[in-house]
């Protein structure tokens, strides 16, 4: 794809473990390692995609390692234009913090209209036999919290990935102004040298 796009921020946020980072980059390599994600260490990838005709370039954040960081949150979700709340569906804890971390979002982004804000919630892991955390539950979350989409993904067998990036690339579009964002020319970043840790939230 060549020419210009919208450049979108989207931050991926939840516990540590949950497959935060083996969904970013099933979403911008297609692949999945079940070793070494978690040593790969990136801050952000790039992927380039067309929705309803527009070119995009969706930059998507990992966040691992922020609690160790704490002065590291505001820069990380400022500007951000969508927040992929992130659960595994064999991992009831994971869920059950969702709303930590949507709080904690909401309070370090510092973003100008929180009642609008853009949240697409993601349920990891479904190729998993054993779950803790029911579909109807996690949707019924979803509801109660501002009707946000909800989307059952398995980085590992690529379930509804490029579903649910695309659905934050939605949201967003029918959210704001598209003249708040910058211009970019199509790339691929790899950026960053953090070392990555689990977290948990609050
Ligand atoms: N079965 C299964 N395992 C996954 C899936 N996504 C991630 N994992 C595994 O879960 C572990 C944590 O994934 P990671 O992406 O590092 O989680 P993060 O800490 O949220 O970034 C790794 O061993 C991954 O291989 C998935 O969809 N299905
Ligand atoms: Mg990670």
């Amino acid at each position: 794809m060549s020419g210009k796009s919208l450049l979108l921020k989207v931050i991926l946020l939840g516990d540590g473990g949950v497959g935060k980072s083996s969904l970013m980059n099933r979403y911008v390599t297609d692949r999945f390692d079940s070793q070494s994600f978690h040593t790969i260490g990136v801050e952000f990838l790039n992927r380039d995609l067309e929705i309803d005709g527009r070119l995009v370039t969706l930059q998507i954040w990992d966040t691992a390692g922020q609690e160790r960081f704490k002065s590291l949150r505001t820069p990380f979700y400022r500007g951000a234009d969508c927040c992929l709340l992130t659960f595994a569906v064999d991992d009831l804890q994971s869920f059950q913090n969702l709303g930590c971390w949507k709080k904690e979002f909401m309070y370090y982004s510092d973003v100008r209209d929180p009642e609008r804000f853009p949240f697409v919630v993601l349920g990891n892991k479904v190729d998993k036999e054993e779950r803790e955390v029911g579909e109807d539950e996690a949707r019924a979350w979803c509801e109660e919290n501002g009707c946000c989409p909800y989307f059952e993904t398995s980085a590992k067998d690529d379930t509804n990935v490029g579903a649910a990036f695309e659905a934050a690339v939605r949201e967003v579009l029918a959210s704001e102004d598209p003249i708040d964002h910058t211009l970019l020319s199509s790339s691929i970043d790899l950026h960053g040298n953090r070392k990555v840790t689990r977290s948990s939230c609050c």
